[in-house]
């Protein structure tokens, strides 16, 4: 389609994310004054497996920052919860989870074995596992519980929307699970690299849908790149003003 070649990329766009005064609870509940304020962004572009209909799985979300850490409000219909491997170490892509790709300085490039950027898998059960670096872990997986905060809540009547309330906070590309260290300091006009995704397990032994925000330039047909490669994230910045 001749428009699409005058769009700009999704990948070079930068979305504004908005402050926080008060903190967010992380509970699962929106009850809070500025997720009103916040907008919506769609979960929406296909990654792995078939495209699933709107009653199997469906995402949006909304983002907010403070000094501390970022917070995400995720809104999923999933027509069957499930973590059939109950390790939290053991194929956690292949359960229905919840996938924060993120990089601290925007840089990009290559985060598989090191921490230049995080692929935070959050299972039903509020683990957060990613793979570990080269020199510290032996790239064997690791649990980052302490790096995010998560909630969610089930409604009661159809379509039995999730509500996922996740704080996380942002290290550098020096953490490492040796030496920590602290998570940095946020402030206004920072860039951020950031993806979403939800892997959707409702049976068998893996996933049947991996569905993110952002658009990937497939390589080699492969759109699931977001775990190897930063480049592919968008990018967020924070900022105060409405
Ligand atoms: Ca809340
Ligand atoms: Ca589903
Ligand atoms: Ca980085
Ligand atoms: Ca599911």
């Amino acid at each position: 389609m001749a428009l699409g070649s005058l769009m700009t990329p999704v990948s070079a766009e930068t979305t504004s994310v908005h402050y926080t005064p008060e903190p967010v609870v992380i509970d699962g509940k929106v009850t809070e004054q500025a997720w009103s304020k916040a907008q919506w962004h769609a979960l929406d572009h296909h990654i792995v497996g078939d495209v699933p209909t709107p009653e199997d799985f469906s995402g949006r979300y909304k983002l907010l920052w403070d000094e501390d850490q970022m917070y995400l409000l995720l809104e999923v219909i999933d027509d069957v919860l499930r973590d059939s491997h109950p390790d939290p170490r053991v194929q956690y892509w292949d359960d229905d989870c919840v996938e924060i790709f993120v990089d601290e300085d925007a840089s990009g490039g290559k985060h598989q074995f090191n921490h230049n950027a995080f692929a935070y898998h959050i299972a039903l059960d509020g683990n957060v596992a990613d793979i570990g670096d080269t020199e510290n872990d032996n790239r064997g997986v690791i649990l980052l519980n302490d790096h995010v905060d998560s909630a969610w809540q089930r409604a009661e009547t159809k379509p039995y929307a999730m509500t996922w309330e996740v704080a996380f906070r942002l290290y550098p590309d020096t953490y490492t699970t040796a030496s920590p260290g602290e998570p940095v300091v946020l402030s206004e006009n920072k860039e951020v690299g950031f993806m979403l995704a939800y892997c959707d397990a409702d049976e068998g032994d893996t996933r049947e849908h991996f569905m993110g925000s952002h658009e990937i330039e497939p390589v080699n047909g492969d759109k699931n790149l977001g775990y190897i490669d930063a480049s592919v994230f968008g990018r967020i910045k924070l900022v105060k003003s409405q």
